[in-house]
């Protein structure tokens, strides 16, 4: 089976809600506050946006400010372990800044498909 080039189709673009919290920030444990977020993963970027998607006007309107961006560049993915959360299907991202994030969707075929891509672009960047 051959898959095209083309850019809608690169592997390790993505978006979607999902729900996030920082665990931890420059290595220090932060309270939790899980959001509900509008999430784009573009090259070795992971893109956050507060609150739900409304419309159309998602990178055009007021809110066209991401919240943050973090650098997938040596950063970790894993499942994180059930202390980290009473959550299922949370991934635990650690950013090379020393800020930890979960990620977590209810949807199981959801939270398998952000944890591929994540992974692979982690990978695809290890080296950079
Ligand atoms: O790891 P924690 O502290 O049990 O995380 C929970 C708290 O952040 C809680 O909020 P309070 O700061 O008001 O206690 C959240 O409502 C919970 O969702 C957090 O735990 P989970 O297990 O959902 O990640």
């Amino acid at each position: 089976e051959s898959h095209s080039a083309e850019e809608s189709s690169e592997p390790n673009e993505k978006c979607g809600v999902v729900n996030m919290t920082k665990i931890t920030e420059n290595g220090k444990r932060v309270r939790k506050n899980w959001t509900s977020s509008w999430t784009v993963l573009q090259g070795s970027e992971l893109l956050f946006a507060k609150g739900q998607a409304s419309g159309s006007s998602w990178f055009g309107g007021g809110q066209s400010k991401p919240e943050f961006t973090v650098d997938l560049k040596g950063a970790s993915v894993e499942w994180a372990s059930k202390d980290k959360s009473s959550k299922k299907n949370v991934i635990e991202l650690k950013i090379q800044n020393g800020t930890d994030l979960l990620i977590q969707c209810d949807n199981d075929g959801t939270i398998t498909e952000w944890f591929n891509a994540l992974e692979e672009t982690v990978h695809s960047h290890a080296c950079e």
